[in-house]
């Protein structure tokens, strides 16, 4: 008797028509031949061998360059399952529409299989995935990504416990690019793009929307939210997960390289782009990273932002749509290397000054994360990291304060809930406008996040011992547009105000918002920025949050009558607070 994975297998083959099927064990071997396929496809070159062993870079198709949220859909039975901030489709028009697309869409290629876990092979929180692709380079940044092969088929069995992802690059033509997740019944479909979250279907489409799905089902969470451990000078190490939006800051903050290191403040990573979570017998929230790898962005990162990544980068990854020295040595802006005369771009043409970024502004690199300097030695607990304290964050030239805290959980909530960045190119469409992004998951909850909120708030009430909730900004600007805040290794000041008042100490003083440090409540030792300029980086513009107390009731509006009340409560109350400020101030 077949498997049912063997089913599904055999089924998909009648569809895509391969020309021949390949089975990934996960094995080294198996990935130089994934490796050697990669090299024949044109798309893909060898780096240095003496300076970047093992390291590939990968030039995507240039129309194929980010995630596609316009033809990412959600398709339940019901419309309003996916909610009015993800598109819809009806299962059955999405399998008549996208099933036509797949009808020998794999034709003279290799169908491969690729079996993975997410999450550490051991653990009880983690789950089998299996992504059937045609793309060579998808299985070899799922090799790195994931736990791929013969664990994975050794935890599944006989059973049909998995989610079932099919992957093809179609021709990717835009036009029939398709991103789809079938949460009712666990599946995913991808089509004509082979880029990042659309095609690694083990990241965005299983551990975010369906897992999102599953977790609210059965009573945990699945987030867009990097884990770290902050030591501090007696050696305790506390836990903490932040959810930024994409291109804000979790992969930099994850593996910092702390300025306060000398003072024995030190991070320790567990994991950077997703946090499954449970409740544990101990009362605290649990958090695993379902990775096994960082794909992170390449400009910006370099020796003083982040020596941290530099140095793990240095073997077994591969860049995608970076430049390509001519000592075959990966560049992009920001590695405070200056550009070398014979420097190719992104799409392998000649670079010359004013020609526009050589690196695109969302390539990328794909390491394993053990190679990450300051890898926890917890990060592959099966039990998870407990979590002291959640961090909302967004790229904000205004409004949003450096760091606040909230005032407790249901107000936490509802400072996730408001949460609004400025797009970046790791999604197609324009950059820098400021958009609402709930939790930092408005381009991945798998369901209506009305009840997504719900979902936040009926957790609260069953942690015994839950997070507290803080909100930071390292992207506020002056009037000049330039950042207030240096960032990268100073974020580690804020964590360590955050550990303190997470320890019940820190001094903080009480605004609209929440706490917001008081002039001597950070460390500031060794750093140069000036009385004023903390003034402005710590400061709530009555009129600035009118404006967004506006915005997030447009927001809110959409939902109806499906969002949860305490939500229009919190408003309500931030607005009276703001008001009775005012009054006192006249
Ligand atoms: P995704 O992988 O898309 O989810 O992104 P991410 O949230 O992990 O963001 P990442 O850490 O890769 O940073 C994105 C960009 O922001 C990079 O260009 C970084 O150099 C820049 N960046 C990160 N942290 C800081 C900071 O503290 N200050 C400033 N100014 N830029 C930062
Ligand atoms: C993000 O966009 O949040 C990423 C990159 O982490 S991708 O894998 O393309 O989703
Ligand atoms: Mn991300």
């Amino acid at each position: 008797m077949p498997t049912p994975l063997e089913q599904w297998v055999e089924e998909v083959a009648r569809t895509t028509r391969p020309q021949r099927i390949v089975w990934c064990d996960g094995s080294e071997q198996q990935q130089q031949e994934v490796v050697e396929q990669m090299l024949r496809d044109g798309s893909t070159l060898r780096l240095n061998p003496q300076t970047y062993p093992n390291c590939l870079l990968h030039r995507s198709h240039p129309n194929d360059v980010a995630r596609t949220e316009n033809v990412t859909f959600i398709c339940t039975r019901e419309k309003d399952d996916a909610g009015p901030t993800n598109n819809w489709m009806s299962p059955a028009e999405a399998k008549q529409k996208v099933g036509g697309l797949f009808s020998g869409a794999m034709t003279g290629r290799t169908m491969y299989v690729v079996p993975y876990i997410l999450g550490p092979v051991d653990s009880p929180i983690s789950k089998v995935g299996v992504e059937v692709t045609d793309s060579a380079y998808v299985v070899a940044s799922m090799r790195i990504m994931a736990r791929v092969g013969k664990a994975a088929l050794d935890r599944l069995g006989r059973s049909a416990d998995f989610v079932p992802g099919l992957h093809s690059l179609g021709d990717l033509n835009p036009e029939r690019r398709y991103i789809l997740q079938f949460p009712e019944e666990k599946l995913i479909w991808s089509i004509g793009s082979g880029y990042g979250g659309n095609a690694l279907l083990g990241k965005k489409c299983f551990a975010l929307r369906i897992a999102s799905w599953m977790a609210r089902e059965q009573g945990w969470m699945a987030e867009h939210m990097l884990i770290l451990g902050l030591e501090d000078p007696s050696g305790k190490v506390t836990y903490m997960a932040a959810a930024f939006p994409s291109a804000c800051g979790k992969t930099n903050l994850a593996m910092m390289i702390s300025a306060l290191d000398s003072q024995g403040y030190r991070v320790w990573t567990v994991g950077d782009d997703i946090a499954w979570m449970q409740i544990g017998r101990d009362g605290y929230l649990h958090a695993i990273n379902p990775e096994a790898g960082f794909f992170g962005v390449a400009p910006g990162t370099g020796p003083h932002t982040n020596s941290n990544v530099m140095a793990a980068l240095r073997r077994n990854s591969i860049f995608t749509n970076v430049g390509l020295t001519p000592a075959s040595e990966p560049w992009w802006e920001g590695m405070e290397i200056d550009p070398p005369e014979g420097l190719l771009d992104w799409k392998g043409e000649r670079w010359t000054p004013g020609k526009g970024p050589a690196a695109h502004p969302n390539s990328r690199y794909t390491v394993p994360a053990n190679q990450a300097p300051h890898i926890s030695s917890h990060w592959e607990d099966p039990s998870g990291v407990p979590i002291s304290a959640f961090i909302f964050g967004g790229r904000r030239a205004r409004v949003a304060p450096l760091v606040y805290e909230s005032f407790g959980w249901q107000h936490g909530v509802f400072v996730g809930a408001m949460m609004a960045s400025e797009t970046t190119a790791a999604a197609t469409g324009a950059v820098g406008v400021t958009r609402r992004d709930p939790m930092a998951m408005l381009p991945f909850c798998g369901y209506n996040m009305a009840d997504y909120f719900r979902h936040w708030l009926e957790m609260g009430k069953r942690i015994p011992h839950p997070p507290k909730i803080f909100h930071v900004n390292w992207f506020r600007k002056g009037a000049d547009g330039k950042f207030l805040w240096p960032g990268f290794v100073e974020n580690v000041r804020v964590l360590k105000w955050i550990l303190e008042r997470v320890q019940g100490k820190g001094k903080a003083a009480e605004t609209p918002v929440g706490w917001v440090p008081t002039p001597d409540g950070l460390t500031l030792d060794g750093l140069e920025v000036s009385r004023s300029t903390m003034e402005e980086l710590l400061r709530v513009s009555p009129a600035d949050w009118t404006t967004e107390l506006e915005d997030t009731k447009k927001f809110f509006e959409q939902f109806g009558r499906r969002l949860p009340p305490e939500l229009h409560e919190e408003h309500s109350q931030l607005a009276q607070r703001f008001e009775r400020r005012t009054a006192v101030l006249k």
